[in-house]
């Protein structure tokens, strides 16, 4: 599409304030109506007479007002909150003996990707950084067609049957009577559902832990949860899991440090997605497969048909194949990220689907709701969703039919156009021919899906020993935010099969007067053997890559230990934020003035990942008494991280009460300033804050 532009300036228009109003002039674009009539006037409505009422004839106001009434599309039910980026996967590691899919098996072929990461309660508007599951989606424009990954950050999901959807989403949501908690599920309604369904227990887990306040969505895993199938070209089938790990490592943040973010910055994630692709520091992941047969299936010890279980990895490992990279901000959110339109259903000749119950209520699911989303059927022309290979069907019409398809023929079989779509049985898409076991129809939960208690059990203790005890204080707040009593009793009665421990430490936390009778497992628990690969805190790479260090300076600041701090940062590929009591920034001892990236009262230190401060003294007399600058460091030791601090930004520690520990470096200790940013003092932990 080629824009009209004048080549000479007309005369402005006025405002309503008088003020004249620039016209298009040389290379500028001609403003146009939808329907490209240039537009003379966009400031001013037509009236009858100066002062008089306006006309309906204005086709230039009643396009603009119409189309901007329209603007707004309905939310996603779920994971209305998201943000993305495009970028590519790469194959390493065939899976020819396995599948057909040429996205897995033609190695080094770059794919290009679309991926969009959501939380899973809040509305569109709410905040990125509650407690919440992390949805992560991926579309992958193959040759084939598109393949979309739409997995979470947690492997497991809440429940068994698709059936039970709904019932969780409305009790997750805001309660239907008052319109609140927003983005929460520390409410009634919630906690009565999930008390009243032990399948759930083992998600609880998960969604009680670390993993559920990522500290950037840049650091969190992905999981396609379900047993999928790889078909190979014999027509044989493998049961797959798909699992990606951040290349920067898992990071997450500590409960207080979540619930600050939230107030310091709504749009914290998305914002650290957007500034890191723009810095350069694209994030990657690697992408694994767990491959195993149906022999191998029917050996464990659970039902990996049942979404609420995981193969450990020490029981069936991960092969890595391949990476993705997230390198290309989308040019409009609108266009592309809230159009964008997943579904697990769309995967390419090569990959099937297992008989998950979940998995199979959600092939129906998101093409329905799509539907209705983006207003009818031909959703997938939009750019975002159309595929990159070439396709041909025969569907035609429909709302909002972008399309001008040629010709007589829209049917199949047909003998009129040698150039209509056919089938093919080589390329095309073919289930699997599982041998049917039976030919009742029945609404059963299999027997095998009875065992509500024995993961829960096995992540709870997969656990190190400050993960448990972050666990066992989440649980107590979101319990105590539990209005009705026997909600919670019932909550302690699950916990108390799952770790005797875990339940006893919930039932203090919430001054429970006694200990409810433990819950009734429908089948023995299993003492199944501990998973390190669960954790995250052991696994949290000391690295500063992609994170981001914050400096305080002030006018007079030594800039010698600036620079070579700035440089030490960027050195290990992170980013630097030069923060100053004032957005205009400050001159430094050197004379030479610096240009602040945020003003200090207004960029809590929860935003970064480390803090460094190089003051004058009298800087240092004046921000003591400032509760911002108090609460900046209090903040940054209190999330365990490393602080440097000069003699002036001992007064302000001094004044907020921090007691200077071994992650308190000097600012002109570089090095060790640089490694302790690296990780977090969780040995703080417990002098700082009460654990459950
Ligand atoms: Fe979804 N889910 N889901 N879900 N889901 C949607 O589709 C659904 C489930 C997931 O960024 C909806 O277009 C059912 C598991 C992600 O656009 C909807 C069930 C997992 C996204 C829907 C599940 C997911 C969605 C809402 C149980 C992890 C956001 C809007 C049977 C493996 C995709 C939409 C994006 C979105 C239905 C459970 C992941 C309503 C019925 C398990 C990442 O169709």
């Amino acid at each position: 599409m080629t824009t009209r532009k004048t080549t000479s300036s007309a005369a402005p228009t006025q405002g309503a304030g008088g003020e004249l109003h620039e016209q298009a002039g040389d290379g500028h674009p001609v403003m146009t109506t939808q329907q490209g009539i240039p537009v003379s006037d966009n400031q001013n409505s037509l009236r009858a007479f100066n002062r008089g009422p306006t006309l309906l004839e204005d086709f230039v106001l009643r396009e603009k007002i119409t189309h901007f009434d329209h603007e707004r599309i309905p939310e996603r039910i779920v994971h209305a909150r998201g943000t993305a980026a495009h970028g590519y996967f790469e194959l390493s590691h065939s899976l020819k003996k396995y599948t057909t899919a040429k996205v897995l098996t033609e190695v080094g072929k770059k794919v290009p990707i679309f991926a969009r990461m959501s939380t899973v309660a809040g509305g569109a508007g709410s905040v990125d950084t509650p407690r919440d599951v992390r949805g992560f989606a991926i579309k992958l424009y193959t040759e084939e067609g598109n393949w979309d990954l739409v997995g979470n950050n947690i492997p497991v999901f809440f429940i068994q049957d698709a059936m039970k959807f709904p019932d969780l989403v409305h009790a997750v949501k805001m309660e239907p009577d008052r319109g609140f908690p927003q983005a929460a599920s520390a409410h009634d309604t919630f906690w009565d559902f999930i008390s009243l369904m032990p399948e759930s227990m083992h998600m609880i887990m998960w969604a009680m832990s670390d993993r559920a306040i990522p500290r950037s969505l840049r650091t969190i895993e992905g999981f396609g949860v379900h047993s999928f199938r790889l078909i190979n070209d014999q027509g044989e089938s493998t049961f797959v899991k798909f699992h990606w790990r951040p290349q920067l490592g898992i990071q997450s943040t500590v409960w207080d440090e979540a619930a600050k973010l939230q107030a310091a910055d709504n749009d914290f994630h998305r914002r650290d997605l957007f500034e890191a692709i723009e810095a350069g520091h694209a994030p990657a992941w690697d992408l694994f497969v767990q491959l195993f047969t149906q022999e191998e299936a029917d050996a464990l010890p659970y039902d990996h048909l049942d979404p609420t279980k995981i193969i450990p990895e020490e029981v069936i490992p991960l092969t890595k194949i391949g990476s993705f990279t997230l390198d290309r901000w989308p040019d409009n959110f609108f266009a592309e990220t809230e159009q964008v339109a997943f579904c697990p259903a769309n995967v390419p000749p090569g990959i099937d689907f297992s008989n998950d119950p979940l998995l199979q209520g959600r092939l129906f699911s998101y093409l329905d709701t799509q539907l209705s989303r983006l207003g009818g059927p031909n959703f997938t022309q939009i750019p975002v969703n159309a595929p990159k290979c070439p396709f041909a069907h025969t569907q035609r019409d429909g709302h909002m039919q972008t399309q001008v398809p040629k010709g007589r023929v829209a049917y199949e079989p047909s003998s009129l156009d040698p150039n209509s779509p056919r089938e093919s049985r080589a390329q095309g898409f073919r289930s699997f021919a599982q041998p049917s076991e039976a030919d009742a129809k029945s609404r059963i939960r299999p027997e095998s899906f009875a065992d509500h208690y024995s993961q829960a059990r096995l992540f709870y203790t997969s656990q190190s020993e400050i993960e448990q005890a972050h666990m066992a204080s989440a649980l107590v707040f979101e319990l105590s935010k539990v209005q009705t009593p026997h909600v919670r009793e019932a909550m302690v009665a699950h916990l108390l099969v799952i770790d005797s421990d875990l339940g006893k430490r919930v039932a203090k936390g919430l001054g429970l007067a006694a200990l409810p009778k433990p819950a009734k497992p429908a089948v023995p628990v299993q003492d199944l053997p501990p998973s390190p690969a669960l954790r995250i805190i052991d696994r949290m790479k000391p690295t500063l890559e992609g994170r981001c260090v914050a400096i305080l300076v002030d006018d007079g600041s030594n800039a010698e230990n600036v620079a070579a701090l700035q440089k030490a940062i960027l050195a290990e590929k992170a980013m630097v934020k030069i923060i100053a009591p004032k957005i205009g920034g400050a001159t430094l001892s050197d004379g030479k003035h610096i240009a602040a990236d945020a003003q200090l009262a207004g960029a809590p230190s929860a935003q970064f990942d480390a803090v460094a401060s190089v003051i004058p003294m009298a800087s240092g007399e004046m921000l003591s008494k400032d509760s911002a600058a108090q609460d900046w460091f209090r903040d940054a030791f209190g999330h365990l991280k490393a602080i440097a601090a000069c003699k002036a930004t001992h007064l302000i520690l001094d004044a907020a009460g921090v007691k200077p520990d071994e992650g308190v470096f000097d600012p002109k200790d570089v090095a060790g300033f640089i490694a302790g940013a690296k990780t977090r003092f969780w040995e703080r932990e417990p002098t700082l804050r009460t654990l459950a």
